[in-house]
């Protein structure tokens, strides 16, 4: 895989590249295109396109600034004219995107799925780290504040044209390291109102058709049913910050979908619903979900074959599991009368329009808060968080 840029998500060409003035004379000026991908003016030092022909094959150490006439030794990206990591070109990258309506878990989500998959990693001596300090400083007060150390609520990530603390305007990147390779793994959050405004093909949110996974929550405790069901039984949901339904988000994600380059896992968060549900008396609920073989009522994530040595063992179990999964999460969606969801990801597969579908059933918290200050009773109990994004790599090739 080549690598991508970690910002706009576009594949990077060998034969194009951009480069930006360093050499301290020039001033920053608004860059129209980066303006336009990230949906708020942006104001850069001065970047010049360099293309390879038929002498100049190889991208060059650098170029001259067509404005102070100094060097430009930065890499940027091509299209979003974003800096490029150092070295970045020779980087395995995998880039994830993660969607949903407003308070269906993506924060959450990205918040726990990070932590677990640090631990998956550990076995077989592997491990994951921020790869810049930006990501490190929002990890740790954006995510791991709130959830791990304070127990409560993360806030609602507010939209990208905020004046400020719009933190998910910066992808944060991660780096997976074993004893044979390295890989970086780019994830980037939305505010799930960005995407409730948008209609059709929207720069600022065309990273989604350029990701190599695409993540899209669809909030089991939204379901007009299971709040009913489940009244009495779990604390009743804050609706204070919602939107739009999760039916109604996801065609426009997925009318933002172009190109067949992303796979596209469709995932129930707060899956722990689901469990709660043979507690309701509603027979046609209570025998599906009270079914222990079910494989969305086992996670076996931590016990799977993993590590050196051990990845094509780790790929069958994997490839079976998936399988089976896929097959419960579509009737799942049958049973609840949301049949129309799988059905639209099927016509985006066949439209060509996306690279694939998978079904996923994932819980961050495992529980529903009783209240924003109090997340857990218990302790976060994840179930399932890293399927998608395993499901995602390995449809790259990548076992992990
Ligand atoms: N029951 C249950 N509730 C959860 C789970 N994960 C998140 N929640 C609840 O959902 C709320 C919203 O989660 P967020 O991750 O902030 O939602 P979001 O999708 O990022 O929302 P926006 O940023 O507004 O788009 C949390 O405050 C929790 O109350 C889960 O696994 N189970
Ligand atoms: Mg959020
Ligand atoms: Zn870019
Ligand atoms: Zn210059």
């Amino acid at each position: 895989m080549s690598a991508a840029c970690p910002a706009c998500f576009t594949r990077l060409d060998p034969g194009i590249a951009r480069f930006r003035c360093n050499s301290g004379r020039c001033t920053p000026v608004p860059d129209p295109e980066a303006s336009r991908l990230a949906g708020s003016p942006v104001s850069l030092y001065p970047s010049f396109p360099w293309t390879a022909d038929d002498q100049h094959r190889e991208i060059p150490p650098g170029i001259m600034c067509g404005r102070c006439g100094g060097p430009c030794n930065v890499q940027a990206c091509p299209v979003c004219h974003r800096d490029l990591p150092p070295n970045w070109r020779s980087a395995t990258v995998f880039t994830m995107a993660v969607s949903g309506a407003r308070g269906a878990g993506k924060s959450v989500y990205i918040a726990v799925l990070l932590y677990v998959l640090q631990q998956y990693l550990q076995r077989g001596g592997r491990t994951i780290r921020p790869f810049t300090q930006a990501t490190q400083q929002v990890y740790e007060e954006r995510y791991e504040r709130p959830l791990f150390k304070e127990n409560r609520a993360m806030l609602g990530t507010p939209p990208m044209r905020a004046e400020s603390g719009a933190y998910q305007r910066d992808s944060m990147m991660w780096m997976i390291t074993d004893p044979q390779s390295t890989i970086h793994l780019v994830i980037r959050d939305v505010a799930g109102e960005d995407i409730e405004k948008f209609a059709g093909n929207e720069a600022p949110l065309s990273y989604f058709s350029r990701a190599d996974l695409v993540v899209f929550l669809f909030d089991s405790l939204r379901l007009p049913a299971m709040t009913q069901i489940l009244a009495g039984i779990i604390p009743p949901v804050n609706q204070g910050r919602l939107g739009k339904s999760s039916s109604e988000v996801l065609p426009i994600v997925l009318g933002q979908m172009q190109g067949g380059q992303t796979d596209f896992a469709l995932a129930f968060s707060k899956f722990d619903a689901f469990h709660e549900l043979p507690k309701a008396d509603i027979e046609q609920y209570a025998r599906v979900m009270g079914n222990p073989a079910a494989r969305f009522n086992r996670d076996e994530t931590m016990t799977r074959p993993a590590g050196a040595g051990r990845a094509a063992e780790g790929r069958v179990w994997f490839e079976q599991d998936q399988v089976f999964l896929d097959q419960e999460i579509r009737s799942l969606f049958e049973l609840i009368h949301e049949s129309t969801v799988t059905l639209l990801a099927e016509q985006a597969v066949h439209g060509g329009r996306i690279r694939g579908v998978g079904h996923f059933a994932v819980s961050a918290v495992g529980e529903t808060p009783p209240h924003d200050e109090q997340l857990t009773t218990r302790g976060i109990s994840p179930f399932r968080v890293l399927d998608p994004l395993l499901w995602g790599l390995y449809r790259r090739g990548i076992t992990l």
